[in-house]
C-alpha cells in the first residue's frame, strides 16, 4: 500500500506500517469506553471530560488527516465545553480560514470516535485516508489551545498522542490556555497568504485589536468604566492580557475571575446564566456595583465567544438585558449610517444585512425589516450564521444568546480602500469602517472583540445603556427544555421555525399559537443536549408562559409521553 507516488513502494509501505503501529499503540493507551455513543454536534464533541480521552486521541488523528488533505494548511483544535459546567469538556476543529470544520468532515469525526476497538479504528482510519484521497506524505500543521477546565491538560496529552503517531511530518503550535476566538484568529492569521490579517500570536491579536480600538475611540476616551463578568473562565486571562496592551482608554473592572477555584467556572455567572435566567449573577447583585445609575456590565461565557450586556433601570431598578439581538440591531444601524456618510460611488455601494435564528426576538426582526435592513433567518449554530453572513457586503450575525460577529466581504474592503472621499466627513467614515473591519474578529464570534465593538458604537453615538435599550422593547418570551424518550423523531425545517416530523404536530402548534396575541412558538431538537427545546413569545409575559406550556404539552403528546 503506497500513499506517496514520490517514494519507493517499499519505503512508503514501511512508513505506513510504522504509522499504523504508532496509531495502534496510542489507541491501546486510550481505549474507547463501552456503551458511549459520540456525535460531532453543533459545537464539536461535548460531554463529561472523563469520557473524552479516546475522542481526543482520535480527533488528533483527524486533524492531521485534514491538514495533510489540504496540503499542510494549518488546522485548529480547541478543547473547551464553553458554558457547560466544569466536569464537562469538549473538542472542536477549526478549518484553515478560521471557520468551523467543513460539515462533510463532521461524520468522519463521529465515525473515528465511535470505533469500538483498536482494530476497527485502524481499519476506519485507513478507509478514510483512502476515500478522502489524503497523501500521508504531505506535511501537517496544527495549532491548538484549551480553556481553564481542570480536565484540559490530560485531554491535551491524548490529543498530542494522536499528532505524535505521525512522527515528524506534523508541526504543532500549542497556544496553551486561551479563548476559543483567539485560537480561531491564530488559525486564520497563520493561513493568511497576504500577511495582512495580523501576526499569528496572542500578542498579534491584542495589538491588532488595541490599535483598531484606539483609532475608533480617537479623543472620545477615557470611556466610562465597564464591569465584565468573566464567568470564572479563560476570558478573565484574555481580558487581563488585553487591558495590559490597551492601557486606560477603557477602564475595565473584571468580575468573576477565579479561574482556579474548583467548581466556579460558569457557576451562577457568565453569559449563559444571565441570558437564560434573565437576571444578574448573584455575585454582581450582592456587590451592588450596578446600582449607580448609568453603569453597564457585560458577561462572557466560559470560553469567551459569547457576550451579553445589561444594566439596571434607573428608576425601577429592574434588570434590563441587552442580548445578541440588541447588539446586532445597534451595530447594523450604526454601520448602515457610516456607509451613508462614506458616500461611496454608485458602483461601490455597500449593503449591510443581518442574520438571525428563530430565537431572535420578534421585536428585533420587526425593527430591522421596518427600516429596510435585509434580515435572513438560518438554523441555530454558528456555522449556519457565518455562511449566511458571507453573502452580504457587510454581514452582521448574532444569535440571541450573544454569539456573533460582523463579516466584511473582500469586495467591501476593496471598495473602502479604493474610495475617493468626497469630504473630510466621508474620509472619516471610510477610515472608521476600515478600522471596524480590523476590530471585529473575522473568523468567529468573540466576546472581547464584540465588547470593544459595542463600546465603540456607544461612544460614537454618545449613548449609555438606556439609550441603546430604547430602540425597541423585547416581546416577553420563554424557553423550555423538554426531555423526551427519543429526540431524533423531531425534525425541524424552514430554519427550525416549523416541525416536519412527527407529522401533524406543527398543525396543532399553529392552531395553538393563533390564540395568543403576537404569539410565536417553535420546537427544535437540541444539537448539544438530549432534549427538545420549545421557544414561545407573546404580547405579555403571562401569555408567553401559557403558550410555552401549551406547546410543551403538544411536544410531550407527540413524543408518546402522554
Ligand atoms: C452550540 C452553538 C451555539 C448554539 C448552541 C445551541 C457553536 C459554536 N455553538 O453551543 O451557537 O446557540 O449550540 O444549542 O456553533 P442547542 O442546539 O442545544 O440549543
Ligand atoms: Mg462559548
Amino acid at each position: 500500500m503506497s500513499f506517496s507516488p514520490n517514494k519507493s513502494p517499499t519505503k512508503a509501505a514501511h512508513e505506513h506500517a510504522l504509522l499504523l503501529n504508532a496509531i495502534a499503540a496510542g489507541a491501546n493507551e486510550y481505549p474507547k469506553p463501552e456503551h458511549v455513543n459520540y456525535t460531532y454536534g453543533t459545537a464539536g464533541f461535548r460531554t463529561l471530560a472523563t469520557k473524552l480521552p479516546s475522542v481526543l486521541f482520535r480527533v488528533g488523528l483527524l486533524a492531521v488527516l485534514r491538514s495533510k488533505r489540504l496540503e499542510g494548511a494549518t488546522i485548529g483544535v480547541m478543547v473547551t465545553a464553553s458554558h457547560n459546567p466544569e466536569p464537562d469538556n469538549g473538542v472542536k476543529l477549526v478549518d484553515p480560514s478560521g471557520e468551523m470544520l467543513d460539515p462533510t468532515w463532521e461524520a468522519h469525526a463521529t465515525a473515528l470516535s465511535n470505533c469500538p476497538s483498536t482494530e476497527s479504528l485502524i481499519s476506519t482510519f485507513t478507509t478514510l485516508a483512502t476515500h478522502l484521497r489524503v497523501d500521508l506524505s504531505q506535511p501537517a500543521n496544527i495549532v491548538y489551545a484549551y480553556d481553564t477546565r481542570p480536565s484540559g491538560p490530560e485531554l491535551i496529552k491524548a490529543l498530542e498522542r494522536g499528532f505524535e503517531s505521525f512522527g515528524e511530518s506534523v508541526k504543532t503550535n500549542n497556544l496553551g490556555v486561551t479563548t476559543t476566538p483567539i485560537l480561531h484568529y491564530v488559525v486564520k492569521a497563520t493561513n493568511d497568504k497576504t500577511g495582512t490579517y495580523g501576526e499569528p500570536t496572542k500578542k498579534g491579536y491584542n495589538e491588532k485589536m488595541a490599535k483598531a480600538f484606539r483609532t475608533l475611540i480617537g479623543n472620545r476616551g477615557p470611556l466610562a468604566p465597564l464591569y465584565v463578568d468573566c464567568a470564572n473562565g479563560v476570558g478573565a486571562l484574555a481580558l487581563q492580557d488585553f487591558t495590559a496592551t490597551l492601557g486606560d482608554v477603557l477602564p475595565i473592572n473584571p468580575l468573576n475571575t477565579s479561574t482556579s477555584t474548583q467548581g466556579s467556572l460558569n457557576h451562577s455567572c457568565g453569559a449563559d446564566f444571565v441570558k437564560t435566567k434573565q437576571a444578574l449573577p448573584p455575585s454582581i447583585q450582592s456587590s451592588g456595583v450596578l446600582s449607580k445609575a448609568g453603569t453597564r456590565a457585560c458577561s462572557f461565557d466560559g470560553d469567551a465567544d459569547r457576550i451579553v450586556y445589561y444594566y439596571l433601570h434607573e428608576s425601577k431598578g429592574t434588570f434590563r438585558l441587552l442580548d445578541g439581538d440588541k447588539i446586532a440591531v445597534m451595530v447594523a444601524m450604526f454601520l448602515g449610517d457610516l456607509i451613508v456618510k462614506a458616500k461611496l460611488d454608485e458602483e461601490h455601494k455597500l449593503e449591510v444585512g443581518v442574520v438571525q435564528t428563530a430565537y431572535a426576538n420578534g421585536s428585533s426582526t420587526k425593527y430591522l425589516t421596518s427600516r429596510n435592513i435585509p434580515v435572513s433567518c438560518v438554523p441555530t449554530g454558528v456555522k449556519h450564521l457565518h455562511h449566511a453572513a458571507q453573502r452580504y457586503d457587510i454581514g452582521v450575525y448574532f444569535e440571541a444568546n450573544g454569539h456573533g460577529t460582523v463579516l466584511f466581504s473582500d469586495q467591501a474592503i476593496k471598495a473602502l480602500k479604493s474610495a475617493n472621499p468626497q469630504s473630510p466627513d466621508s474620509a472619516n467614515a471610510i477610515k472608521n469602517l476600515l478600522a471596524f473591519s480590523e476590530l471585529i474578529n473575522q473568523a468567529v464570534g468573540d466576546a472581547l472583540s464584540d465588547m470593544l465593538l459595542v463600546e465603540t458604537v456607544l461612544a460614537h453615538r454618545g449613548w449609555g445603556a438606556a439609550e441603546w435599550d430604547a430602540g425597541y422593547e423585547d416581546l416577553p418570551n420563554r424557553l423550555v427544555k423538554v426531555e423526551v424518550p427519543d429526540r431524533s423523531i423531531f425534525v425541524a425545517t424552514d430554519a427550525e421555525r416549523k416541525l416536519q416530523h412527527p407529522q401533524g404536530l406543527q398543525d396543532t402548534i399553529d392552531e395553538t399559537v393563533k390564540k395568543y396575541d403576537m404569539g410565536r412558538s417553535f420546537v427544535r431538537p437540541s444539537g448539544t443536549e438530549d432534549c427538545v427545546r420549545v421557544y414561545a413569545e407573546a404580547k405579555t409575559a403571562t401569555e408567553a408562559e401559557n403558550l410555552a406550556v401549551a406547546v410543551t404539552d403538544i411536544v410531550k403528546f407527540g413524543s408518546g409521553q402522554v
